[in-house]
């Protein structure tokens, strides 16, 4: 009977480390991103974001100039999410530098150059 406990122990040892240690750990993070102005901004880079792989979901908000990231840091360092996200044409900002810059119009960056916004 000792030996089926001592077992049971290292099963539950081992589900309890599978659970903890593997690469999979997802964090998630505040970003700041300048440039979007509108809804189509906002799906360029969630889409840039998404195709990352080891991300898990994001939420963009333009008006905040915001995204909301769930990934996991082993597998996708900031400078992956730096160049996916200027890729798609925006600027991700340093924390420390993180504050609203005044609305560039519409048409400025690369996603809306109807250029919507320009009415004035
Ligand atoms: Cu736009």
């Amino acid at each position: 009977m000792k030996a089926v406990s001592i077992t049971l122990a290292v099963l539950v040892l081992a589900l309890v480390s599978v659970n903890l240690l593997p690469a999979k750990s997802p964090e998630t993070t505040n970003l700041k991103i300048d440039g979007m102005t509108c809804g189509a901004c906002e799906t360029k880079v969630t889409k840039a974001l998404e195709d990352l792989d080891g991300v898990e979901s994001v939420q963009v908000d333009y008006a905040s100039g915001s995204a909301k990231l769930v990934y996991d840091k082993n597998q996708v360092p900031m400078g992956k999410i730096e160049a996916a996200v200027a890729g798609a044409g925006f600027t991700l900002l340093a924390d420390s530098k993180a504050k609203k810059s005044g609305k560039a119009a519409c048409g400025s960056g690369s996603c809306c150059s109807a250029g919507s916004a320009k009415k004035i």
